[in-house]
């Protein structure tokens, strides 16, 4: 298939069988496409009329009206219809022409920038490729049809347009979301289902579905995995909490998620994702909004209040627990040792800096941590007890995030212990702030993982096997530069007086720094 019959293909799918437009040199494929496919092509007189009957398509049918222009003075005239379907809430996919993709930035006869052109009447301005085009035409239209509803900007290059679809898997996601009675049948699919598992996120936090999440858990007997941010929104104690994804021990966590034979994406937001996501099980979007990201596919959505539906589904749940508490644990053990791989005996490793801060710390501890290879160890290993216990940037993953967010998790929570742990890089980029927090008089706990490198940088240098260059730095002497900020500052090199250090005392009226000259044998080891 070419990349205007795998476009045309979705629409069809999605049941429409109506293009509006008036056509220029780049449509040429896309139409004979359509005309195989048995589509009606309606020829307005003008693209701005064309595209009106789109958006009354749209409005009568519920389903994306589809209008299409050539470039330049085709989109341009296209404009004023798509600004329409923006503010009246009309779903619709519109289609420009353009150049090819060789001559677009550099060629000017006709060439407007569509994505600056439509955007600010759109929900979405993208354009299609040989291997995109399948994702692109999801994406497209289930954000076009979710509330509100809107146009879509497609552009549409000459090159690719003819080109051999590379991305030509057909699978249309559900179009709209399942109304109130949805969790039952979600009940029922989780009852058939032998191994089901639940991925939890940032919007099940923010939705305050932690008691729900465990009530489900426990009385559907199903295992939970964590996205970084959310951690907390199970106790990592709890008989069925099952890891952290895309941090540490990442091979075994997809491994595990690939196991599963039923996924309920439970307010899993996939900005947090790392990797490509892979998994082809089938799985239930649970979330506040529609899952118009469409990273991953799922079969089913129920969206609304996310503790309401957990809620709701685990009312009306009858039978056995589908895992043991048993069988959870042997997987938790499994992880704890994958976590450990790579210690280098007689060192001051990064997971013994973790485990020492955890020992001497209450459970209602809250932690910050910065972005680099430690993060993905804390992200790991870090248990968190209660939900908005752990903060850390993983969306923007913007480095210098945890020192500022510690200061106000302190100056918010002034009884409850914090810490904050944060890379030698990231510190150096904002250790101002220390100051900040000695006057303020923050008894805040700071943890730097001293190894004179952007480790996360440079271990990528390596697997290319290229030599670290522009990754390495001088040391900075963190107790020297501790105190010159009002701060107490400490440097360890091994586990022991670090455990010392930490037992003595809290930090009280300023914050303790304690650099930790750690090997950094176990990163490379992990990633
Ligand atoms: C503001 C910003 N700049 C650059 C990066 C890219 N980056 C990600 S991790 C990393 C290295 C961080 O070094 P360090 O703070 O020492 O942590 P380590 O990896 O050594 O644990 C860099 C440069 C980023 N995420 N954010
Ligand atoms: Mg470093």
């Amino acid at each position: 298939m070419n990349v205007s019959e795998v476009m045309v293909r979705y629409l069809k799918a999605a049941g429409i069988g109506h293009v509006f437009g008036y056509p220029g040199d780049p449509n040429i494929e896309f139409m004979e496409a359509a005309r195989r496919a048995g589509m009606q092509f309606v020829l307005g007189r003008r693209e701005g009329t064309a595209g009106l009957m789109a958006e009354a398509y749209g409005f009568l049918t519920g389903r994306p009206g589809v209008c299409m222009s050539t470039l330049g003075p085709g989109s341009s005239n296209l404009v004023n219809a798509v600004a329409n379907a923006w503010l009246d809430r009309v779903p619709m996919i519109a289609l420009s022409g353009q150049i090819e993709r060789k001559r677009e930035q550099t060629f000017t006869h006709q060439v407007l920038d569509h994505n600056r052109l439509f955007s600010p009447v759109s929900k979405w301005t993208t354009h299609v490729a040989p291997d995109t085009v399948a994702g692109v035409m999801r994406k497209a239209l289930r954000t076009a049809v979710a509330e509100r509803p809107g146009p879509v900007h497609i552009t549409t290059h000459a090159d690719v347009v003819g080109a051999e679809a590379k991305d030509a898997v057909v699978s249309l996601p559900p179009l709209a979301s399942m109304g109130f009675g949805g969790d039952t049948d979600v009940a029922r699919r989780l009852h058939k289902a032998k191994r089901p598992v639940i991925l939890a996120g940032i919007a099940a936090q923010r939705a305050n579905a932690h008691s729900v999440l465990a009530r489900l858990a426990e009385v559907a007997g199903i295992p939970v995995v964590v996205a970084p941010m959310a951690k907390g929104v199970l106790a990592e104690d709890h008989a069925y909490y099952a890891g952290t994804l895309d941090m540490a021990c990442n091979a075994l966590m997809w491994d595990f998620l690939k196991g599963c034979d039923l996924l309920l994406a439970v307010g899993f937001d996939a900005v947090e994702l790392i990797k490509p996501w892979t998994l082809s099980v089938p799985t239930v979007h649970i979330d506040a909004v529609p899952n118009t990201d469409q990273i991953y596919s799922a079969d089913t959505e129920l969206v609304g209040d996310i503790a309401a539906i957990l809620g709701g589904i685990a009312a009306v749940w009858k039978g056995e627990p589908r895992w043991t508490a048993a069988a959870v644990k042997r997987h938790r053990e499994a992880l704890r040792a994958a976590y450990y791989a790579g210690r280098v005996k007689g060192r001051l490793n990064p997971t013994d800096v973790i485990d020492a801060v955890r020992e001497a710390l209450p459970r209602e501890a809250i932690a910050t941590s910065d972005v680099g290879s430690h993060k993905l160890l804390v992200g790991q290993g870090w248990s968190a007890y209660e939900p908005r216990s752990v903060l850390m940037s993983n969306g923007l993953s913007s480095m210098g995030y945890s020192l500022p967010a510690a200061i106000v998790a302190q100056l918010l929570n002034p009884g409850r212990p914090v810490v904050c742990f944060v890379g030698d890089g990231g510190l150096a980029m904002v250790q101002g702030e220390l100051r900040l927090a000695s006057s303020l008089g923050l008894g805040l706990l700071v943890v730097v993982f001293c190894d004179g490198s952007l480790n996360r940088i440079e271990i990528k240098q390596s697997k290319r096997k290229y030599p670290s260059w522009g990754t390495l730095f001088e040391p900075t002497d963190i107790e020297r530069l501790a105190q010159s900020m009002g701060c107490e500052g400490a440097m360890v090199d091994s586990a022991a007086p670090l455990q010392r250090l930490l037992a003595r005392k809290r930090p009280q009226g300023r914050p303790l720094v304690i650099g930790a000259r750690i090997d950094p044998a176990q990163y490379t080891q992990q990633f």
